[in-house]
């Protein structure tokens, strides 16, 4: 029986094992405290201690997290420390996620300790990674959907995002798919709202792409937003299935994990791919030195299944996005077999745009333009073929100018919105 206290929790010497979960949180000490006792601390209440000494017995202590790593390090205009934290494997229940996060990512985001504390980065071991099912498709889905693996897939939401009756909303979405556009995406607080019901909204949308793809011998697809009660989600994803659809769209923060692990086990007996809208997240990352970094929680949809993720577009859109570029590099990098993640640019996106998004981002992308395609002067199915004609040249390598002379809607977009997106 020995006893355990903050101070057991610290050890610089520390090598974590093959199986530990790492996690590198950014902690301000607060005022009294210095980096080891706030480092102590982390590790302690993150897994299996508390602020009095404690009496343990052996299997109790083989559950604790060990502070391994302390160095010095800034957060925005914050001076604090860089802590690395190592978890066994036997603290987490696999394939979990809500249980994980509620260690690493629980109460000692609120702790007096730690004036401020950011969850930053994580390096997923086997056998917890491998406990959660991963993508079903990833950027498979450019393939798998589209017959297009060498491309970014097109995306557009319907604006203005709310209010549009069933059939304004399909044939908007009409407009933009016969404008050359892969996908249309429904807006992430648009769900069974009376004035344009789930149900009707579906079977409506599924029925215009048909004819779309009727008409331009393209595969076309939708992102219907199925968010709601997990029971009725599940119910929704059943509905998407029943009528044929390809995808369903997720708000992965607000609906949460456990409910988007049940849509993931759902929509692997379907054979559907999932979009993962992440409204609210900058509640957890907008600010460097505090929170969750999107870094951690695009790690955290990927491994619990997601197909497809917002990420940002480094810096070019309306949004104010943190670390894009690497963000999708993780998510195209080997994670023990698991499938990757096509990330999503989105956001204040037009055709002028396109050329630096792409040359910052890569084509292993979605480009979804809202705003940028049906604000076009002559319309959706302009702002469309504009959207297309922007991707094609970037892709081949030509300038807009050159394209916008044989596509005049392409031309009409550059006028209007020029090559920057108004804040
Ligand atoms: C974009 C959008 C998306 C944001 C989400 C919107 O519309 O539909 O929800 O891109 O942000 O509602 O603002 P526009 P992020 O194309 O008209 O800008 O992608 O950063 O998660
Ligand atoms: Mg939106």
């Amino acid at each position: 029986m020995g006893s355990i206290s903050y101070a057991d929790f610290v050890d610089r010497s520390y090598e974590p094992g093959e199986t530990e979960l790492v996690c590198r949180f950014f902690v301000v000490p607060a005022k009294g405290l210095d980096a080891a006792d706030a480092a102590g601390r982390v590790a302690s209440e993150s897994s299996n201690g508390t602020w009095a000494e404690l009496e343990a017995e052996g299997s109790v202590t083989d559950l604790s997290a060990t502070a391994f790593a302390i160095e010095p390090a800034t957060a925005g205009e914050f001076e604090g420390y860089e802590v690395g934290v190592a978890y066994p494997d036997a603290l987490f229940e696999g394939g979990n996620m809500a249980q994980v996060l509620s260690c690493i990512a629980g109460n000692i985001l609120g702790m007096k300790a730690v004036d401020r504390i950011r969850l930053r980065d994580c390096d997923w071991p086997e056998p917890l990674a491998t406990s959660f099912p991963g993508p079903r498709l990833g950027s498979g889905v450019r393939e798998a959907i589209f017959d297009a693996p060498d491309r970014p897939i097109t995306a557009t939401v319907p604006k203005p995002k709310v209010g549009l009756t069933t059939d304004q909303h399909v044939e908007v979405g009409y407009e933009a798919w016969t404008g050359g556009l892969d996908l249309l995406k429904d807006d992430e607080n648009l769900t069974d709202q009376a004035f344009n019901p789930f149900h009707d909204r579906l079977t409506a949308a599924l029925d215009a792409r048909d004819r779309a793809e009727a008409e331009t011998g393209e595969r076309k697809s939708y992102l219907v937003n199925v968010t709601a009660e997990t029971g009725e989600m599940l119910d929704r994803v059943d509905a998407v299935a029943d009528a044929g659809g390809e995808y369903v769209m997720v708000d992965v923060v607000t609906a949460g994990w456990a409910a988007l692990q049940a849509v993931r086990e759902r929509c692997e007996r379907h054979g559907l791919a999932i979009h993962a809208h992440r409204a609210m997240h900058s509640a957890f990352d907008r600010h460097p030195d505090h929170g969750v970094s999107m870094r951690v929680i695009a790690q955290v949809a990927r491994l619990c299944g997601v197909d497809q993720i917002h990420t940002g577009t480094a810096g070019i859109g309306k949004m104010a996005n943190e670390d894009t570029v690497d963000i999708n590099e993780w998510l195209g990098s080997d994670l023990h077999g698991l499938e990757d993640v096509l990330p999503v640019a989105s956001g204040g996106l037009h055709p002028g745009v396109v050329p630096p998004l792409l040359d910052a981002l890569g084509t292993n992308i979605c480009v979804q333009a809202g705003g940028g395609v049906h604000g076009h002067p002559d319309g959706t199915h302009a702002g469309a073929k504009a959207l297309c004609a922007a991707v094609d040249a970037t892709v081949a390598g030509d300038d807009l100018a050159t394209k916008a002379e044989e596509v005049p809607e392409l031309d009409r977009a550059l006028e209007e919105w020029k090559t920057e997106t108004p804040r």
